[in-house]
């Protein structure tokens, strides 16, 4: 069923790019989209609308005395580098974030639907982690920073990508190790669509 889904979606996508050449923002969209017929060819059903492909999380460990140095990457070194900064400490987040150990998560949602929607949160096994929260990279005059968001949207016949160096879920305060194979059960809570339960697997990401 999810196949059929990711097929009818692909070939949505071919479409959607091939008829405004290649570029997702078409400087000017064509008139027709308005009153375009053919939307109502898709499924009308937005509750089942969602995929959610290649979930993973990065290893951590919690038992070795360098358990932050799971912090080794680029993205990781500046998220400690962001938290390092008056602004980030003054927050209560931060500050909690200060002794904790984080990982990250990582996924793509794939929207067949024609209705946007919106993740409002992720959540996981309350031994596997303190919190879990949304995140974004954004660039401060050329140092990257992470920041929590309240939301990260999927577009209508679109996807969202959570991927290193820009959205991720973010793991603060974890609780045990994560190995590479283990697998982490995700809840994912879309404003449209409820509920979507995802296995993310544990992997090394390799070194760029
Ligand atoms: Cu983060």
């Amino acid at each position: 069923m999810r196949r059929i889904f990711t097929s009818a979606l692909t070939a949505l996508t071919c479409l959607t790019l091939a008829s405004c050449g290649g570029t997702a923002a078409a400087p000017t969209p064509p008139p027709a989209a308005a009153t375009a017929p053919a939307a109502a060819v898709t499924a009308p059903a937005a509750q089942s609308a969602l995929t959610i492909k290649d979930a993973w999380v990065r290893p951590v460990s919690v038992t070795e005395p360098a358990a932050t140095s799971a912090l080794t990457t680029t993205e990781a070194m500046t998220d400690t580098m962001a938290l390092t900064t008056t602004e980030a400490m003054t927050d209560s987040l931060a500050m909690e974030m200060d002794a904790s150990v984080t990982t990250a998560a990582y996924l793509t949602i794939v929207n067949s639907g024609a209705t946007p929607d919106n993740l409002l949160s992720v959540s996981a096994a309350p031994e596997l982690a303190k919190s879990v929260e949304l995140h974004t990279m954004i660039d401060e005059g050329g140092v990257m920073k992470m920041r929590p968001v309240a939301k990260i949207e999927v577009p209508a016949n679109g996807e969202a990508v959570l991927k290193i160096g820009g959205f991720h879920v973010m793991f603060i305060g974890v609780q045990k190790d994560l190995k590479d194979g283990e697998t982490v059960k995700l809840s994912l809570t879309f404003e449209q669509a409820g509920t979507i339960q995802v296995d993310a697997v544990v992997r090394t990401p390799p070194t760029p």
